[in-house]
């Protein structure tokens, strides 16, 4: 089992922590995703074996938002919140 923090752009309101929440629990392999408005960043634990870090990114940025690694270019969200 790993946990990875991603930063995540583009969030506006609970909303849309409850779009990219759902999202990375609706990948197969994810047991936890714990996201934070305040400090932009979702916190994933998920089991290594069924999915990696570039699908929980793939998952958040298909729900319109940016994803990326700590120290990464901050990928551009599609969309501007769960409202836009
Ligand atoms: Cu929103």
């Amino acid at each position: 089992m790993q946990t990875t923090t991603l930063k995540i752009t583009g969030m506006t309101c609970g909303g849309c922590v409850n779009g990219v929440t759902k999202a990375l629990q609706a990948v197969s392999g994810v047991t936890d995703a714990s996201v934070s408005l305040q400090k932009a960043e979702a916190t994933i634990q998920y089991d290594e074996l069924t999915t990696n870090k570039d699908v929980l990114k793939s998952a958040v940025i298909n729900a319109g938002y940016g994803a990326h690694e700590n120290g990464q270019t901050p990928s551009i969200p599609t969309k501007g919140g769960c409202c836009g």
